[in-house]
């Protein structure tokens, strides 16, 4: 069992890759466009894009040290030029992939430069990430400039969290002298967003409405996001698996269960309808022991995320989900079953 340190708590937000709901009501007076006839358009513009434009992939493999996004040189290919030596046409390498949002079919297109070598985060995570924006006419609109975190739960581009869970985040990093943070082995690609993925009739300042767009991202590390600190983790209130954790609510309270406290309604928290053992120890090695001890899981246990108090010392939680009468429905979503209150 390795565990993974998340030693960063100071949390930069970049504006731009949010949805705006207030440009998103001021918009309302023009009706938006048929998601799915926009979605034909957006992907003529996407292949035509593809078509034309190639990728200094040799360069990239002779790289002798890890890639970086800045390392990713993307070129339009001039009509009646030949593909120059040592580089690659974005349509014969990029995948295309597809995805449901507002019951629209969807579909992207994401070229790997490499996976990565850790863990993919939930769709609902928290990430951080080095980024650069562009347009189809290769006009860049935003960039970080240093890595930035973001909640994958947030108001954010629908194209982000279906996009990044696919890679892995780094498996090595080192902590520099001067408090910089070095990553290796994380996960770098460049997606390729419809509108419908992207801002659609709501962009940011500027950003035209419906416009297709490109990010050259890393991916470097995640953190699962509990966000109503109720012991599931968000990414498990999704009832449904519809990558939308907004339209889940049990007890039809109109708060969504990711920030329901009692998720059935039923008067119990549900951090007590789970059965929740501590483990704490004042090494990372002696905890992963401790937890070892309990592998292999159940299919409904599972580890909260680390936490490394003040003090130094490191702490995790064994969830067991309980199912008292046993029709299959936990008790903190069955309001007919509350178990054993124990915590
Ligand atoms: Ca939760
Ligand atoms: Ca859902
Ligand atoms: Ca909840
Ligand atoms: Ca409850």
């Amino acid at each position: 069992m390795k565990i993974k340190f998340y030693a960063f708590l100071l949390f930069i937000f970049s504006s731009v890759i949010y949805t705006c709901e207030e440009e998103e009501t001021q918009a309302e007076a023009i009706p938006p466009r048929d998601r799915a006839e926009q979605q034909l358009s957006d992907m003529d513009t996407l292949q035509n894009y593809l078509n034309n434009h190639y990728f200094n992939s040799g360069a990239i493999e002779a790289l002798s040290s890890y890639p970086q996004i800045s390392d990713i040189e993307i070129t339009e290919l001039v009509e009646g030029e030949t593909l120059p030596s040592g580089t690659t046409l974005l349509i014969d390498v990029v995948e295309e992939k597809q995805t449901v949002f507002e019951g629209v079919d969807y579909s992207y297109f994401i070229l790997t430069i490499e996976e990565g070598q850790g863990e993919h985060p939930h769709f609902t995570d928290q990430v951080r990430v080095n980024y650069e924006g562009f347009l189809t006419n290769n006009a860049t609109f935003d960039n970080s400039v240093t890595s930035v975190d973001f909640d994958l739960a947030g108001n954010i581009i629908p194209g982000w969290n279906r996009i990044l869970p696919q890679f892995k985040t780094s498996d090595a990093y080192v902590t520099n002298s001067d408090g910089t943070v070095h990553y290796e082995n994380y996960g770098i690609g460049v997606m390729f967003l419809p509108s419908g993925l992207a801002y659609f009739n709501a962009p940011p300042p500027g950003i035209s409405s419906y416009s297709c767009l490109i990010f050259k991202f890393e991916l470097q590390q995640y953190k699962v996001m509990d966000h109503d600190n109720d012991y599931i983790p968000s990414y498990m209130e999704d009832l449904d698996a519809d990558l939308d954790i907004y339209n889940d609510d049990t007890d039809a309270d109109l708060v969504s269960n990711f920030l329901d406290t009692d998720d059935d309604g039923d008067g119990f928290s549900t951090f007590r309808e789970v059965i929740a053992l501590d483990l704490t120890d004042t090494s990372l090695e002696g905890l992963s022991a401790q937890m070892q001890a309990f592998e292999p899981l159940g299919s409904d246990q599972f580890f909260t995320p680390l936490i490394t108090a003040d003090d130094g010392t490191f702490s995790i939680t064994l969830i067991t989900l309980e199912d008292t009468n046993g029709n299959g429905i936990p008790n903190y979503i069955d309001a007919d079953d509350t178990g054993t209150l124990d915590n």
